[in-house]
């Protein structure tokens, strides 16, 4: 299977993500996990992403772009993928497409995780507490979620428009939330 993960932060995607991967036996591509790896590396690329994560912002598309692009390169994606976190605009999902019809492979589903913008901020705040990530202030999350509102969610109208959106309510336990994402992809 290859496929995205679409949704607002906070609504499951990287939880959900590993766990699906997992099951399918394919990876988990995370955007914010490398960048995130990169930062910690401090690295070239973790150098030009950091100011834009920690003010709640996307790293610009060329620096993102070029980095799928060489991770799609890698022979682990033969069988599979799930993108967590990328597409997040319309530029970079038609960019994707390109990688795709480059690559002679098609996406077989948009997995949109849906959850309500009051309860994601509560589960970003928490997240916090826990791992003290420092895009996850009250600040920075409303600005991620208008960042999510303006440059995201037009993905939603054109995966369905592609015939390939599949949205999964993401409230409530983690479990119900994977159990509904498993049915959901079944067959695709
Ligand atoms: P991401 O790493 O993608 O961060 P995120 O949107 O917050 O989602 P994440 O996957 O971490 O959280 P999840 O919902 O699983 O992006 C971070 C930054 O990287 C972006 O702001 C941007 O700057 C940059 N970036 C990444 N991709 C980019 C791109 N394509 N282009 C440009 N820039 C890009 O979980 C959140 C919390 O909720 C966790 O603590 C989890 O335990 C909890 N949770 C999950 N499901 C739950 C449930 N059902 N109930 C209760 N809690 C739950």
């Amino acid at each position: 299977m290859r496929a995205v993960l679409l949704g607002p932060p906070g609504a499951g995607k990287g939880t959900q993500a590993a766990r699906l991967a997992d099951r399918l036996s394919i990876p988990a591509i995370s955007t914010g996990d490398i960048f995130r790896a990169n930062v910690k590396g401090k690295t070239e690329l973790g150098r030009k992403a950091q100011e834009y994560m920690s003010a709640g912002a996307l790293v610009p598309d060329e620096v993102t772009n070029a980095m799928v692009r060489d991770r799609l390169a890698q022979d682990d994606v033969h069988a599979g993928f799930l993108l967590d976190g990328y597409p997040r605009n319309p530029d970079q999902a038609v960019e994707l497409d390109t990688m795709l019809s480059d690559l002679e492979v098609k996406l077989d589903a948009a997995i949109e995780i849906t959850a309500d913008f009051d309860e994601v901020t509560k589960r970003l705040i928490k997240r916090a507490e826990i791992d003290g990530r420092d895009d996850d202030t009250e600040p920075v999350i409303r600005k991620r979620l208008e960042v999510y509102s303006t440059s995201t969610a037009p993905l939603t109208a054109y995966y369905e428009g592609h015939g390939l959106l599949v949205q999964v309510d993401g409230m409530g336990d983690v479990d119900d939330v994977t159990s509904r994402l498993v049915a959901a992809v079944d067959g695709k």
